[in-house]
């Protein structure tokens, strides 16, 4: 066997379904071996960022991971933003880089696309995966191998492989004479750490009022949803999603109440979760984002929170216990049930959305989606930074990925032709006009593949959230790009709306056709913003007040 068969049935048997790609010199060797052999597909796009927001798009939606294949230096340089990005909202994508020769090591010359020493990009990606290997050495490739993949699916986050460009086609020494090790060994927990913090768990939930569960987005990338609905269902508490976690339990009978978005989302949520004498988190990031705009500071004594391969109890840790171990123990035990509470939540979808000639807001977005869409059809919604995620936050049955946390523009468009290839079906895009100039052209591959996603662009000619931040500002305003005219030149259709009645013509009409990507551009005025948006600039805006008067009385 040589190098680069090798890799590739690694990459096979660790369930990577798909690669996503740019070549280069440094890489066209292992691009031919991909290509040649044929066992997982390959597509190629634009612009580098694109490849590792569509893997990153793709394993967030599968669970498991998908690879990305670039260049040395000005390809994998080019990566390293959604690469952090997938490292922070821990989403496993494999990134793989052509990488100097071995006999290159010790050339006088300088390497084109080196920046600073042949290892630098190493080091780069040591700071944004958890775990690294360049493959050069024939004999020890297949445990490295092992070792980083194992590595990913364990931690659920980035890796990163470098080939050297010589060593694709080179011959492997007897696998068979030289057996590999298995791999490392995932968290061994002692069975009865597991078994004692599960008791400390029922008990905090038998003697609370007010237990309430919020899951997060660990739960999809352990591949635990089933799980967990279950145990929801077995406990009869409310439950609620992260922000990040939007989307999570869609189609399950879980007692889902919405989204804890602190005093931007709907009170009624923020005081259940704020209230809760006993907060179990499974899989919660906890970020500024998610938790810093609290109506009341959320008391973490009463709380506890599964993530990162651990469980902690107010002040007390249960190191290397996995979410899933347990998750599984909590699922054999009597657990103390109860009748979840009916909260009833005001929802978008009962605003009301006519088709008539008022010209569109963020909030006829949402609530045009949920009344138009076909009845029963769970979405799949892929959305950018900016007013378009907090739109989302309204729209209902809507399986999502998102940059929550990370928040990197740019996300949107190329995370959802990784969701299409992962789930063979058709997504629904939701991108402002400032990210969409960053990564939209990426539809022009659409036609190559027979993709066929509805992008949505809210177009109000601004970096509108920075506008509402500091709307004294001039330089968050843009011109005003024609994108609906710009879709058919990339091979689909494109529609600007600007009234009610239209968008739901188009919007209806897009979700009828399939073959072609499907632009609709909603012109949106310039400062208009959904309520939800406003409500977390506001709470924003007074955190932020709050940390300049504390840095000023520091300085005084
Ligand atoms: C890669 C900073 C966060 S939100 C935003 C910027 C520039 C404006 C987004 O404008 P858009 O949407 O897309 O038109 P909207 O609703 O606000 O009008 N560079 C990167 N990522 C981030 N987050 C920024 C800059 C930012």
């Amino acid at each position: 066997m040589e190098l680069g068969e090798l890799l590739l049935s690694s990459l096979a048997s660790a369930g990577v379904q798909e690669i996503f790609g740019i070549p280069g010199d440094f890489v066209l060797p292992l691009f031919k071996v991909i290509e040649e052999r044929g066992q997982i597909p390959i597509y190629t796009l634009s612009h580098e960022p694109a490849v590792g927001f569509a893997a990153d798009g793709a394993s967030r939606w599968r669970g498991l991971s998908s690879a990305a294949v670039v260049t040395y230096g000005a390809g994998a340089l080019n990566i390293v933003n959604p690469v952090a990005a997938a490292y922070a909202e821990k989403s496993p994508v494999i990134v793989i880089s052509g990488g100097p020769g071995v006999s290159e090591d010790h050339t006088e010359l300088l390497l084109h696309h080196q920046a600073k020493r042949l290892d630098s990009q190493f080091e780069i990606f040591k700071e944004v995966t958890c775990a690294q290997t360049r493959l050069s050495n024939l004999a020890s490739a297949d445990i490295e191998l092992k070792r980083v993949l194992s590595e990913c699916r364990r931690q659920s986050r980035p890796v990163y492989i470098e080939v050297p460009r010589d060593l694709v086609f080179a011959k492997l020494p007897d696998l068979a004479a030289h057996p590999s090790p298995s791999p490392a060994a995932t968290f061994a927990a002692d069975p009865r750490a597991v078994a004692a913090c599960a008791n400390e768990i029922i008990d905090l939930l038998s003697d609370a009022k007010s237990p309430v569960l919020m899951v997060g987005v660990e739960i999809r990338r352990f591949g635990l949803e089933h799980q967990v609905a279950q145990l929801a269902g077995r406990l009869g508490i409310p439950v609620v999603t992260s922000f990040m976690g939007r989307g999570l339990l869609v189609g399950s009978n879980a007692p889902l109440m919405g989204t804890y978005l602190g005093v931007a989302g709907d009170s009624e949520i923020t005081d259940l979760v704020e209230h809760s004498d006993a907060l179990l988190m499974l899989g919660v990031i906890l970020s500024d984002t998610n938790f810093g705009i609290s109506k009341r500071k959320l008391d973490l004594r009463r709380s506890v929170q599964v993530r990162d391969g651990q469980v902690s109890f107010g002040f007390h840790v249960y190191p290397q216990i996995s979410i899933g171990e347990l998750i599984s123990e909590l699922l054999t035990r009597d657990l103390p049930i109860r009748q979840a509470p009916m909260i009833t939540v005001p929802r978008n979808s009962v605003r009301n959305f006519r088709l008539d000639d008022l010209e569109m807001t963020p909030d006829d977005i949402s609530a045009g989606i949920n009344q138009l869409k076909p009845r029963g059809q769970e979405l799949l919604l892929s959305c950018d930074i900016g007013d378009c995620l907090f739109t989302a936050m309204d729209i209902e049955q809507a399986h999502m990925i998102a940059p929550g946390y990370y928040a990197s523009m740019g996300f949107g468009v190329p995370a959802a032709l990784g969701l299409q290839v992962a789930s063979g079906q058709q997504p629904v895009v939701l991108v402002g006009d400032g990210a969409f100039q960053m990564t939209g052209w990426e539809l022009g591959n659409c036609s190559r593949y027979d993709w066929d996603p509805i992008v949505i662009v809210m177009n109000n000619a601004s970096w509108g959230m920075l506008q509402a931040f500091q709307p004294e500002s001039r330089f968050n305003l843009l011109n005003e790009w024609k994108f609906a005219e710009l879709a058919h030149a990339l091979g689909g259709v494109g529609t600007r709306v600007r009234t009610r009645a239209e968008f739901g013509k188009a919007f209806q009409s897009a979700i009828h056709q399939r073959g072609k990507f499907q632009l609709i551009e909603v012109m949106i005025h310039q400062g208009l913003v959904s309520h939800t948006m406003s409500r977390y600039t506001q709470a924003l805006k007074v955190f932020r007040q709050a940390q300049q008067a504390q840095a000023a009385s520091y300085e005084a």
